[in-house]
């Protein structure tokens, strides 16, 4: 893909682009915990956006995404959101603009093969491609967190979505074969090898994608905040959920309502499960690993209410499998992927039960992905 979207540059542009590769990525648990300042556990993936691109001497930036198989250009000098793909790029661009970085017209090529709305982020891959891509052109000399804080400030302010950190950190630190253990709050991060050479990730992709989806996130986020407000009149060293605990909570359980309520009961649970989860990665247990992502989808399912039939469907059919070790939806929610842990001789088995009994119940066939862990955003000079 590299090699095409390099010649299409070349037949496009006539000049030799700069390439960027920029991956999607997994999380292996640690669900709606960053923007609680919690933990997350996530790595990049072999699924990437990949970017051509080159200056040309002027104000406009003509950008050519395969996928659609349209060019759109924008102006520097006229920088606000704008409806469709276009609006992740010039997010970043007005945040460069907005800290004084200088920002020339460029063409470029973007191409990828990320499922669009399948929670494998690929909004922050394309992010994370260009955030780099012109900290390389214009030697900014920003690190891979200052980078990562730039693509996430241009998804608050252009799409809208308040997300939390996870997604632009993991798309920009990601190392082969390792995950990473993220602490929301300080920024801090290990990184560990993901070593278990009998097991695969697996994505099973529900193929719902939620128009709902960015604005449901946003309403958690507040329902998050509204529980800490409460809580805080009790205990005011509490900033967000990350300080709070289930006592806590129950002793304003008669202000809130039950959503808000259910929510904390979730995002505190969550954080606790990925301490002990990276606990349990460490010492190789993967079964015990496997529990707690099921332990998780439950608590997304019923308390954060995140999933949606497909998805718990599917991990149903996961619990049903001796080799699966565990399973649960990944990302945001309301549609999109399961991830798997599942013994590699008997993927190929698992992959043809889930498809033939998602197309039974569903009348669709799910996308799957037999996914490896992979390199973060990388230049390629
Ligand atoms: C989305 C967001 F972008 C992340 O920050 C994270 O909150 C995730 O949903 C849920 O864990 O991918």
């Amino acid at each position: 893909m590299i090699q095409e979207t390099r010649e299409q540059f070349i037949h496009l542009f006539e000049k030799e682009p700069l390439m960027v590769v920029s991956p999607g990525r997994i999380n292996l648990i640690g669900e709606h915990t960053d923007y609680n300042d919690g933990f997350v556990l996530p790595a990049a993936i072999d699924k990437k956006i990949v970017y051509a691109i080159a200056l040309n001497n002027t104000q406009q930036c003509n950008v050519h995404a395969v996928f659609t198989n349209e060019t759109v250009s924008f102006s520097l000098e006229e920088v606000k959101p704008t409806p469709g793909w276009i609006n992740y790029l010039m997010g970043v661009v007005y945040q460069l603009q907005e800290r004084g970085l200088p920002v020339q017209g460029f063409d470029c090529v973007l191409a990828g093969d990320i499922p669009v709305g399948a929670g494998m982020s690929s909004s922050a891959a394309v992010e994370g491609g260009l955030v780099a891509a012109l900290d390389h052109i214009f030697a900014y000399g920003l690190d891979r967190m200052q980078m990562a804080l730039i693509g996430q400030k241009a998804e608050h302010t252009f799409p809208g979505v308040k997300c939390g950190i996870m997604d632009q950190f993991a798309n920009l630190h990601g190392k082969k074969d390792q995950v990473m253990r993220l602490d929301g709050r300080s920024l801090e991060f290990e990184y560990f090898p993901f070593n278990f050479p009998d097991y695969k990730i697996v994505l099973c992709n529900s193929m719902v994608h939620h128009s709902l989806a960015s604005s449901e996130y946003n309403v958690r986020r507040q329902q998050c905040e509204e529980g800490v407000k409460a809580i805080q009149a009790n205990h005011p060293a509490v900033k967000s959920l990350r300080d709070a605990d289930m006592n806590m909570l129950n002793e304003v359980r008669a202000q809130l309502s039950s959503k808000v309520y259910d929510r904390c009961n979730y995002v505190i649970a969550e954080i606790q499960r990925v301490q002990d989860a990276t606990a349990l990665l460490k010492k190789g247990d993967l079964q015990q690993f496997g529990e707690l992502m099921y332990a998780t989808h439950e608590g997304l399912s019923k308390l954060y209410e995140v999933s949606c039939p497909e998805l718990d469907f599917l991990v149903s059919l996961a619990r049903e499998r001796k080799e699966v070790a565990g399973a649960r939806v990944m990302g945001g929610g309301f549609g999109g992927c399961t991830i798997n842990l599942v013994k590699a001789d008997k993927v190929e088995e698992y992959v043809s039960f889930i498809k033939s009994r998602y197309l039974d119940q569903y009348g669709k066939e799910p996308e799957v992905y037999v996914t490896i862990i992979e390199e973060g955003v990388s230049i390629i000079d």
